[in-house]
């Protein structure tokens, strides 16, 4: 036995299967002769950051349920599927480019704006309540009633969506922005897709200005911004991302600042922030122009990721490189005006605000430690870090509800959720909903009487609580269900939910 073991494998090390040939005789019609995706998603290394490489291998041997990739298993022996699931991780030879050429080939519009009636073609009390789910596990967005609780549509999704998705000002139309670089626009009145594009090969996320009549999503491949029409989806400028010292950036992510009537871009690699005034107001000084668009950039004193906003849209605070604290920074006055002790990996992004004693309070999670910190606005002095069960990542609350809700999302604990209560700044609750699963992401109603958390696992479901009482009110199964998104507090900009 142990002889023909041995014989086995150096024949198999003489015949190693040649992943190359592999793929482009089995993947490459839909994956793209390039790895940059097609009717498949790009597999490049870093749009599969979020796939484990066990993972890699189960989907390619038995195919993805309700998706049209298809069970390898009886094409491909184990060696086989073991060397292609290694070879889509390896860095590609030549650097993938995303040109203008590439954006329009890949634009495609269903619908033309204004072509489909403004009558919805379902019955809901209220257009505004309604909640757009994101489905990560099969990739596919719910989008439900959010005075009943009954699921309107089910659709699929582009593979791996990112970012929350953007509405329209009015709430009838929603925008994904996906890793893989696609930009969808869905029509909720109609519930289909009316428009995409893909603005990138590896995307952060969208931003939709306060207007509805621009979008823009950002890159890390390539480093480039990319502006499109909101109506279609139309480009309208491939914006390069490359710093006064001419070295080009990722971008970490977008903006939409509607005060400012502006975009603010986030950016990996160089110690900038950037903002794109759309063509309302244009400031004096801008040094670029991109149409009729400015561009202006700000020089800051580090790598500054991960923004968090006061409701102004007057500071930004950002994390800075290498754990090194929070900084405040005036986009008016384009300076640093504090410095937060913010160590470690705050998420800025999840942010949220409130008043406090006739003052108001930024809270943010952190996913490197097991606490909650709470910031004097006003001052930016520090009021207090509360413990929680582990590393969190997402918090929501909502201006009618005397409760915060932060996840313990990377612990041992992830199956608990805190619930903090806003004036004493203690945990009040911790809710373990179903042991063993996470639970993570909470959206409140429109009023801020009830509540959905998701139950985030393959056979997963979205809980609907009172928001006051913490009863649970009922259940939806969903495959892993990620984000949700109430058009009422998206559109308004309400202080508990992210922007
Ligand atoms: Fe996100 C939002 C960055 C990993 C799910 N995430 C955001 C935003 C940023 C960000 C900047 C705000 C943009 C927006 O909403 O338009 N996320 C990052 C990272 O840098 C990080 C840590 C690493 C990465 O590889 O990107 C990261 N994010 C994750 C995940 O692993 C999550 C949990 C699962 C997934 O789908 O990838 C995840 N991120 C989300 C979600 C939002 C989000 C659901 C929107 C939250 C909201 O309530 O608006």
């Amino acid at each position: 036995m142990l002889g023909l073991a041995f014989s086995a494998a150096s024949m198999a090390q003489a015949d190693a299967p040649d992943a190359n040939m592999l793929y482009n005789h089995h993947c490459a019609i839909c994956h793209g002769a390039s790895r940059l995706g097609g009717i498949g998603p790009a597999l490049l290394p870093d749009n599969l950051s979020r796939l484990k490489r066990t993972e890699a291998v189960e989907v390619i041997r038995d195919g993805r349920i309700a998706t049209q990739m298809p069970a390898y298993d009886e094409l491909l022996d184990e060696s086989e599927i073991a060397a292609l699931a290694e070879w889509i991780f390896e860095t590609p030879e030549v650097e993938p480019s995303w040109t203008d050429e590439d954006i329009l080939a890949s634009h495609v519009v269903t619908y033309p704006d204004g072509i489909l009636p403004d009558e919805p073609v379902f019955q809901v009390e209220d257009l505004k309540n309604l909640f757009v789910v994101v489905e990560i596990g099969d990739h596919h967005v719910s989008l439900l009633d959010g005075d009943r609780f009954e699921r309107i549509a089910r659709f699929p999704s582009r593979y791996a969506l990112h970012g929350g998705p953007k509405y329209s000002p009015d709430g009838r139309y929603v925008y994904f922005g996906s890793r893989d670089g696609w930009v969808t626009k869905y029509d909720i009145y109609h519930l289909e897709v009316t428009a995409e594009v893909r603005a990138g090969i590896n995307m952060r996320n969208i931003a939709v200005s306060a207007d509805g009549r621009y979008v823009l999503a950002g890159n890390y491949l390539p480093h480039t911004l990319v502006l499109l029409d909101a109506r279609n989806l139309e480009l309208i400028a491939r914006i390069p991302v490359e710093g006064l010292d001419g070295d080009t950036s990722r971008v970490s992510a977008v903006y939409a600042a509607p005060p400012r009537n502006s975009f603010v871009v986030a950016l990996k690699d160089i110690p900038e922030v950037w903002e794109i005034r759309w063509p309302k107001e244009r400031a004096a000084g801008d040094e670029t122009l991109v149409g009729d668009f400015s561009l202006h950039r700000m020089a800051v004193p580090d790598y500054l990721d991960d923004f968090f906003f006061d409701p102004e849209y007057r500071y930004l605070v950002g994390a800075a490189r290498g754990g090194r604290g929070g900084q405040v920074f005036d986009l008016d006055s384009e300076a640093k005006v504090a410095e937060l002790p913010l160590e470690g990996m705050p998420h800025l992004g999840a942010g949220i605000t409130w008043e406090l004693d006739g003052r108001r309070v930024m809270a943010i999670p952190h996913i490197d430690r097991g606490q909650v910190s709470v910031f004097d606005m006003s001052d930016w002095t520090l009021l207090t870090q509360i413990e929680t069960d582990g590393p969190g990542f997402f918090m929501r609350s909502h201006e009618n509800s005397p409760y915060a809700w932060v996840d313990v999302f990377f612990g041992p604990h992830h199956d608990r959720i805190h619930v903090i209560d806003k004036q004493s700044l203690e945990i009040v609750e911790t809710l373990i909903p179903e042991p063993g699963k996470t639970a993570a992401h909470v959206e409140f109603d429109r009023r801020g009487e009830t509540l959905l958390l998701s139950i985030w696992d393959d056979d997963g479901y979205l809980l609907w609580l009172d928001a006051n009482t913490l009863e649970e009110l009922g259940r939806m199964p969903m495959n892993k269900p990620s984000g949700k998104y109430n058009v009422w507090n998206k559109t308004q900009y309400e202080e508990g939910t992210s922007h």
